[in-house]
């Protein structure tokens, strides 16, 4: 069924991202904001906005009632989340479907089981994805837990099940830490998510975090559109993001994938989708699936010319693929700065009018933002004001345009991420590519002296 009027149940640079595909279809929006966000871009070119709260986001984007209660004011007929806030939120798309509204996003009963990691493992697992060796579900019980901690070898790692992107997890490097590493874990993921389940796997000490987007049309077909390496990190927030990753052969690309495209034919997943990986000696290792659209699609678009956005609303309208496996093509290497209003060396929160603003141009250079000069960035929410994204031909090339790119970008009145990235693109190191996901904390930690 065609979407007429889409409400856009997010903020910032992605709310914004959404607008431009849907203006692009001819499809109206409509945004909601907090009234921190009144004069946020995406809220002036928006058809329609709603004020649906006060700044706490408890009180305004996480406010289902409202939304929905927005979305038939404006006679909208469907919903897209964005990222973060309502996402991944199984229960909210039930909402949102029982409303009569198209929800733009997959299955709730595929959000409900990737969110919880245990069954998400044991889902990859029987869909033939290589996983992390570990416990076959929860762990309860010590002496099981320590007889699988022999077995798979120290050092293991206790994870929470409600958990992902790195809160409530547990490193244990010998037998006589388990059974306290083993408590915290627990009495952590209880206070953390209200759920002390708890899963155990084999400890990688050193790999890259590599992902892989796929896309399904819910009815049996998916595809991939190659990886993200987002090695990059600091406190499990992703700094830089490339595709393709400098260590992934296309021959690796094209039979991991090909594993990732046939597990989501087999759910028939709908929609946009990351499987994260880790690597390590050559081999990938499923952690966990996002079952959304992600801050760095940006990178996947441009590698492979596809719109990740317009064909999450094709598919939400019940249309096919707009392509097929064999039309998707991997062209040059793309790379992504994110841009925080944030101090760049000891990443304290700057938000505060921007003064003057003038977003890098000119040949493969992208910028997704909201930012204009005299916006206020408000202190209420996730420091993010916006991407940079370039591509070139070679990884040097996008090296090389992304430097000169940064150099352009204006944004005075706040501090920003942007010196740091200049610094990073700078490093020998991060130039050759060999980087894992502890370089970035242990380069920060070197320059900090
Ligand atoms: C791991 C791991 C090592 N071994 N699992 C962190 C976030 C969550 N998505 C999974 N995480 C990790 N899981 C095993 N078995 C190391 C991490 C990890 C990490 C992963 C990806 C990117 C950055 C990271 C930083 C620290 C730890």
């Amino acid at each position: 069924m065609a979407i007429k009027r889409l409400l856009i149940a997010n903020r910032g640079e992605i709310a914004l991202r959404i607008h431009r595909a849907a203006r692009e279809m001819g499809i109206e929006t409509v945004a909601v904001h907090s009234t921190a966000d009144a004069e946020a871009m995406h809220v002036r070119l928006a058809d329609h906005a709603v004020c649906i709260g006060p700044p706490a986001a408890k009180d305004s984007y996480l406010n289902v009632a409202a939304i929905i209660a927005a979305a038939e004011i404006t006679h909208a007929d469907a919903i897209h989340p964005g990222y973060g806030f309502l996402s991944e939120n199984a229960q909210f798309a039930e909402i949102v479907e029982a409303h009569g509204l198209i929800w733009v996003g997959p299955k709730p009963e595929h959000i409900r089981t990737m969110g919880d990691k245990v069954q998400a493992k044991r889902t990859a697992g029987a869909l033939g994805l290589p996983l992390v060796p570990g416990s076959d579900g929860a762990i309860e019980d010590f002496a099981v837990a320590r007889d699988l901690a022999e077995t798979i070898g120290y050092p293991v790692i206790i994870k929470a099940a409600s958990g992902g992107g790195g809160r409530g997890m547990k490193v244990v490097n010998s037998a006589e830490e388990l059974e306290s590493q083993m408590g915290q874990a627990r009495s952590e993921a209880k206070a953390a998510f209200g759920d002390a389940t708890v899963y155990m796997e084999k400890y990688l000490g050193n790999p890259r975090h590599i992902e892989f987007q796929i896309f399904g049309d819910g009815k049996g077909e998916a595809v991939h559109l190659g990886e993200r390496d987002c090695s990059l990190q600091r406190r499990h927030q992703k700094v830089l993001e490339e595709a393709p990753s400098p260590v992934i052969t296309p021959e690796e690309r094209d039979r991991m994938g090909g594993i990732v495209a046939k597990a989501m034919a087999d759910m028939a997943y709908r929609g946009a989708g990351t499987i994260e990986f880790l690597w390590e000696n050559g081999e990938f290792y499923f952690i966990e699936m996002n079952t959304r659209l992600q801050v760095e699609h940006p990178v996947t678009e441009a590698i492979t010319g596809v719109d990740l956005v317009r064909e999450q609303i094709r598919v939400a309208e019940g249309n096919p693929l707009s392509f097929r496996q064999e039309e998707i093509e991997f062209k040059g290497h793309a790379i992504e700065c994110r841009i925080n209003a944030e101090d760049p060396w000891n990443f304290t929160p700057s938000p505060g009018q921007v003064t003057a603003y003038h977003a890098a141009g000119g040949m493969n250079v992208r910028v997704d933002s909201g930012l204009y000069a005299g916006y206020r960035i408000p202190p209420y929410y996730d420091s993010m004001i916006g991407k940079l994204i370039v591509s070139g031909r070679t990884r040097k090339g996008a090296i090389m345009r992304l430097k000169r790119a940064l150099d352009e970008m204006v944004i005075d009145g706040v501090k920003t991420s942007i010196p740091l990235h200049q610094a990073l693109l700078d490093d020998p190191e991060f130039q050759s590519g060999d980087y894992t996901i502890k370089w970035l904390e242990e380069w920060l930690a070197k320059r900090a002296g």
